[in-house]
């Protein structure tokens, strides 16, 4: 698989309808059905490497040989993987619903345990040296979505020992950026305008996509009057550990969630269709079996 070449999601899907369509025609089911049946996980998506955010940070250390303490903590609480999917920290299901569905103290992690150590509230994490007024923007991007990212920073006075809160942050976005399913060599770019502060603060971004309920979350460490102390991982360094990953790095992995989670796909999930495809028996079992196996195939 061509590492890092951001993909339009089409190809694995208009193959996924191919192999849908012929089971379908056993089984009189249509993709639309089936699809939202198949198990989801990971997706990738990228992540922010100016100012550089934890994950990147300590990705760009080495997974297997990192530097500074809070890394070597984290690889102690949390292994390497969090590590390896650096570009992945999301939630399927965000909608909008940011506030709902991220505890307060888990906003790094974006309430998944398996990023847990994100959400330490350490002052050691690497950073990023800045100052206000503007401020360009990186976003490394391994599949590019539509949707919108906004960009926050913590008020001043705030706490780094304390757990990021959702009242932590400007309700004023130092950043908006309508992000498309193209990027300009994996990266987005755009600028942004940073408020006057003083310190240790973090700036949080919530990226949602409108062409799927999905979102992603993270945290970057910035101070203003200090000393960088963070690098964003190189291509090369992005390469070598590609294989270690367990989502794609082009476009999305074996176990996608299909970006067409829209109203028509949904919308079939809750149809009278559904306990028609439970009546199906042993042909869906069957159909819905042998799609599994392909999709593992083609990933393996
Ligand atoms: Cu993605």
């Amino acid at each position: 698989m061509p590492s890092h070449t951001p993909l339009p999601h089409t190809p694995r899907r208009r193959a996924s309808r191919a192999r849908t369509a012929a089971l379908a025609g056993a089984a009189a089911l249509s993709a639309a059905v089936l699809v939202p049946l198949l198990p989801t996980a990971a997706s990738a998506h990228g992540a922010v490497f100016n100012p550089v955010s934890r994950v990147a940070a300590c990705y760009a250390e080495g997974p297997e040989t990192p530097r500074s303490q809070v890394c070597k903590d984290l690889v102690n609480d949390s292994g390497t993987q969090p590590l390896y999917d650096w570009n992945e920290v999301n939630l399927a299901n965000a909608d909008g619903r940011h506030q709902e569905v991220i505890p307060d103290g888990k906003l790094c992690s974006a309430g998944r345990d398996k990023y847990r150590a994100l959400d330490w509230a350490r002052t050691d994490w690497p950073s990023t040296a800045v100052a206000a007024g503007s401020f360009d923007f990186r976003i490394r991007v391994t599949a590019p979505h539509s949707g919108t990212m906004t960009m926050y920073i913590t008020k001043q006075g705030f706490d780094p020992t304390q757990p990021l809160k959702w009242s932590d942050l400007d309700a004023t976005p130092v950043a908006t950026y309508a992000t498309t399913r193209t990027s300009t060599d994996g990266y987005y770019a755009f600028t942004g305008n940073l408020p006057a502060r003083t310190g240790r603060h973090i700036v949080y971004q919530v990226w949602q996509r409108n062409d799927s309920p999905e979102a992603f979350y993270s945290c970057s460490d910035v101070t203003f009057g200090g000393a960088t102390s963070a690098t964003a991982p190189t291509e090369a360094k992005l390469a070598a550990g590609a294989d270690r990953s367990t989502v794609s790095h082009a476009g999305h992995g074996g176990d996608e969630q299909p970006p067409a989670l829209s109203a028509d796909t949904t919308a079939a999930a809750d149809s009278p269709l559904v306990p028609a495809l439970a009546a199906a028996g042993a042909l869906t079992v069957f159909a819905t079996g042998s799609l599994l196996l392909g999709r593992r195939r083609r990933t393996a």
